[in-house]
Order: structure tokens, then sequence, then C-alpha cells
């Protein structure tokens, strides 16, 4: 009978988690502890780190998991890169369930960069309205551009915001492309930075820069190391009675 580590915190993390709920499988859910209520589960939930590659190892090992699904954000690369090497260490099974990255449309006004610095790079120049949807994690890192007015969206309040000119909406995904269009256009925002999670719960900010003509800074995903990749819960489901 297998025992899953489903490491969650998306959208598909939570459509497999209701999958594996109503197939009775036998699976745990786990939660990095980033935001203050995360999502309830309909499986058994575990919040916090691991305590690195060794840590998540011991982990499998004490829970006597059979197979590891690391449904993390594509910008999850430290606990993607770490699952792959704890597997490794408690020679356990790993697949990762993946969403494509955006591509852009006809319409889109995106430029592509490489990761976060090249994003606040970007940034340099004249005092514009700024769409920073990228979470909190990462707002030190456009200290470096204060000259703008930013509009922040994040899933808690924060107890400091390193930027001088910001407007916050506390708020979590899935968004709407009705609702990002309306807080938009009372932003006045002219340009949106985006990372490109793919999957549904964030592309609203996108559609809705379309439609108001707005660029948007589209920040590429980190690379990974090689790992058994999988599309929809289905594939997921399959590879789980056959590995
Ligand atoms: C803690 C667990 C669902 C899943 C919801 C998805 C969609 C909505 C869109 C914008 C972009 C952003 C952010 C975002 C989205 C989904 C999904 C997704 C982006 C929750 C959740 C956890 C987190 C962590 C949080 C990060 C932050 C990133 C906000 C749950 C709600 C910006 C990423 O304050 C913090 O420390 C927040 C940290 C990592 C990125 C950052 O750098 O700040 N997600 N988000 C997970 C854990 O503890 O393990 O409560 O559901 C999950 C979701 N966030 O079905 O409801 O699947 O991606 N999450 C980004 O994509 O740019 C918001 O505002 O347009
Ligand atoms: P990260 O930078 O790749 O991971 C940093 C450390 O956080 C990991 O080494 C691990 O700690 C811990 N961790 C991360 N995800 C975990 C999980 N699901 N369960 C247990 N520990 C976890 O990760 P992150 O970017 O901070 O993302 C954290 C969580 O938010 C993930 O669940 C992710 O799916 C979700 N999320 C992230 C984003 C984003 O933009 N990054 C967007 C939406 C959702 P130890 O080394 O101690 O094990």
């Amino acid at each position: 009978m297998p025992k899953l580590l489903l490491l969650g915190g998306t959208t598909e993390a939570n459509a497999l988690a209701r999958s594996l709920a109503e197939r009775g499988m036998n699976a745990v859910y786990s939660y990095a502890g980033r935001v203050d209520n995360p999502r309830p589960q309909p499986l058994p939930v575990r919040v916090g780190g691991f305590g690195g590659v060794d840590g998540l190892a011991e982990y499998i090992r004490d829970n006597a998991i059979t197979h590891v699904v690391d449904a993390t954000h594509p910008f999850a690369a430290k606990m993607s890169a770490n699952a792959i090497a704890a597997c490794k260490v408690a020679d356990v099974p790993l697949a990762a369930l993946t969403r494509p990255a955006w591509s852009p449309q006809q319409g889109d006004r995106w430029q592509h960069v490489p990761d976060i610095p090249a994003a606040v790079a970007a940034l340099d120049g004249p005092v514009r309205r700024v769409f920073l949807a990228v979470g909190r994690m990462h707002l030190q890192d456009f200290a470096a551009q204060p000259q703008h007015h930013y509009l922040l969206r994040l899933v808690d309040e924060p107890e400091t915001v390193p930027l001088p000119n910001a407007d916050i909406v506390v708020s979590r995904g899935p968004f709407t492309v009705e609702g990002d269009v309306e807080l938009m256009k009372n932003h006045g925002t002219e340009l949106v930075v985006s990372k490109n999670a793919g999957g549904t719960g964030a592309r609203a900010k996108l559609d809705a820069a379309r439609t108001l003509n707005v660029p948007v800074l589209m920040i590429d995903r980190p690379s990974l190391p090689p790992r058994h990749e999988l599309s929809s819960v289905d594939q997921l489901l399959d590879w789980l009675a056959h590995s």
C-alpha cells in the first residue's frame, strides 16, 4: 500500500490532494508554513521545513513514505532540488506535477527577464506605477528601485514594507480578470511585474494587462535538475499505480 508525501502549496497540488482523498489513498500534504492560514486540505497536513536534504530523507524513512510528489510552485526551486536529492538518498521514487509556463498571446506586450535581479535592474529609470505581483519574499530585492509607485498584492498583512511608495492589497488567489482589470485601473498601473508561474491561479493579471494594453515584465522560471515530470493528476495516479 503506497504512502505518499505531497509537497504542496499550489492549485495543482490541491487538485491532486482531492483526488487522493477521494480514493482513500494514504498521503500527507506538506506546506512550508509561508502564510498564516494555508488552505485546509482533505488529507493530513504537516507544516514547516524538513531541515534540508537530510531532514527530508529522514522524514521519508521515519514515516515509511513510498512515493514523493513535488507539486510545489515552479519558483520553489530549493524545495524541488532538495526533493530530488533526498529521494535519491532515501531510494524512493519522485515525480513532479508541473504546469506549463505561460507564453505571450496576440496583443501581449511582454519583456522577458531571466530572474528577480534582472527584473529589478529592468526597473531602472523614471517613476512609474508598477503592479509588483511577485509576493512578499522578494520585496527587499526591489528596494533598489524605490522611485516607483508600487501596487503590492500579498497573502498576509506585512509587518514592514521596504518600498516608500506602496499601496498594499492583501488577497490570495485564484484571481479573476475582472477583478484585476478593476485593481489595475484604480491603481493606474503602467507596468506589471510577474513570475512565470503558469497555471490558472495567477494568470488573471496577464489577461487584464492585455485588456488594458499594459506591458508586462515576465520573470522566467529558475532552472531545475532533471526529474520525472507529469502534467496531470491522471498521469500522476497512473505513475503511482506503476512505480
Ligand atoms: C503557502 C498556500 C489554491 C492555491 C493558490 C498557484 C495559484 C493562488 C497565485 C498575484 C500572484 C505568488 C504567491 C501566488 C499564487 C496560487 C495558490 C498562488 C502568487 C498560497 C499558499 C502558500 C503560498 C505562498 C506564497 C508565497 C508567494 C506566492 C503569493 C495556500 C496562497 C506571488 C507567486 O507571504 C508569503 O511569504 C507568500 C509567499 C511563496 C511568493 C512570494 O515570493 O511571496 N505564494 N501561496 C504555501 C506553503 O506554506 O507551503 O494557502 O493555498 C498558494 C497559492 N498561491 O488553490 O488556492 O497555484 O500558483 N502565490 C507567483 O505565482 O508569483 C500571487 O498576486 O498575481
Ligand atoms: P523554496 O524557496 O524552494 O524552499 C525553501 C525551503 O522552504 C525549503 O528548502 C524547505 O525547507 C521549505 N519548503 C518549501 N516548500 C515546502 C513544502 N511544500 N513543505 C515543506 N517545506 C517546504 O520554496 P518557496 O518558494 O519558499 O515556496 C514555499 C511554498 O510556497 C511551497 O509550498 C510552494 O509550493 C508555495 N508557493 C510558492 C510560490 C513562489 O512564488 N515561490 C508561489 C506559490 C506557492 P527545508 O530546507 O528546511 O526542508
